[in-house]
């Protein structure tokens, strides 16, 4: 491609295009007004997606602990209004692979965190009755006031029904203007908790997107049974991200992805050198990637690693 050709990666016409493609443009009107928005599964499951993450992830879970999770009568193992947490599911089988290339989240993701975006983590949740009760808070984890731009965004793949009874995700719409964190007086919610803050209803299949900034939380669930979802945390590249995939991803994962499966898993980030040698040799290795993605995509990423 010639040096003329490339687009760079803060125009974001590309990524407008497949909004459009993708019938994605009213889900992210709803982003930029609320903060949040709901993709339905007709758009966020392709194949069956959400139906075989969900088998996985009951196997993984029973492959950990020993024991499969029964979604209709089964209880959390100690109480959290997260419920109990499975860390690192990226590299336990390419279905989770697929949730990061799926077109929906990643046209999301990129309108808000640009193509420079990394995957920082991906994790399964499976909530059953809690007691312990979840605050109101934004991802963003800085001192207020934060910035507009999302820094980084998260998507919650509901793989059974969220609505309010069964513990789903909690927002106050349009608190990602704000650019602030909730202050303590604020951040209750149910009962006289913060009367701004509303359940999401999301069938299974669907894909929850939040802006970084928005302030949110669950309710607690007060039915038998589980509410499974995978989360993904998508961060700019600039940040620290909380799982290290730099050099860890096999390379036949890498194969059966497209290029920019490489950036999203970090490979074109600079991790911390020790001394010249070090960072030469790190730079060379994450510049691969990056000039990989640029000649498939025609997207020019930020030049400083
Ligand atoms: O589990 C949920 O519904 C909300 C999760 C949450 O608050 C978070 O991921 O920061």
């Amino acid at each position: 491609m010639s040096e003329a050709a490339y687009a760079t990666e803060i125009v974001p016409g590309g990524v407008l295009n497949e909004i459009a493609e993708l019938g994605l443009q009213r889900y992210i009107d709803d982003l930029d007004a609320h903060g949040y928005t709901v993709i339905p599964p007709e758009i966020a499951n392709p194949n069956g997606l959400a139906e075989r993450m969900l088998e996985t992830c009951l196997d993984v879970a029973e492959r950990r602990s020993g024991e499969r999770p029964d979604v209709e009568r089964g209880a959390q193992t100690s109480d959290s209004p997260v419920g109990d947490t499975m860390l690192a599911l990226l590299l336990e089988d390419p279905v989770f692979e697929e949730s990061l290339m799926n077109p929906a989240l990643l046209a999301a993701a990129t309108y808000l965190c640009g193509y420079d975006v990394v995957l920082s983590s991906l994790t399964g949740h499976m909530k059953g009755s809690n007691k312990s009760h979840f605050r109101l808070h934004t991802d963003t984890r800085l001192p207020s006031p934060l910035p507009m731009q999302a820094l980084l965004c998260k998507f919650i793949y509901a793989l059974t029904d969220f609505d309010r009874e069964n513990g789903s995700t909690a927002f106050v719409p349009g608190s990602h203007k704000w650019c602030r964190n909730p202050a303590a007086d604020e951040t209750g919610i149910g009962g006289v908790g913060n009367h701004d803050a509303v359940p999401v209803e999301a069938a299974a299949g669907s894909l929850i997107v939040f802006h970084g900034n928005a302030w949110h939380s669950a309710y607690d669930r007060r039915q038998p049974g589980l509410r499974v979802s995978v989360h993904l945390l998508m961060v700019r590249s600039l940040l620290r991200a909380t799982e290290d995939f730099i050099g860890r991803i096999p390379q036949e994962a890498l194969d059966r992805n497209p290029p920019r499966f490489g950036i999203l898993t970090q490979q074109g980030v600079v991790p911390p050198y020790i001394d010249k040698d070090d960072q030469r040799a790190k730079v060379a290795r994450a510049q691969q990637f990056v000039a990989a993605f640029e000649k498939d995509s025609g997207i020019r990423l930020p030049a400083k690693r």
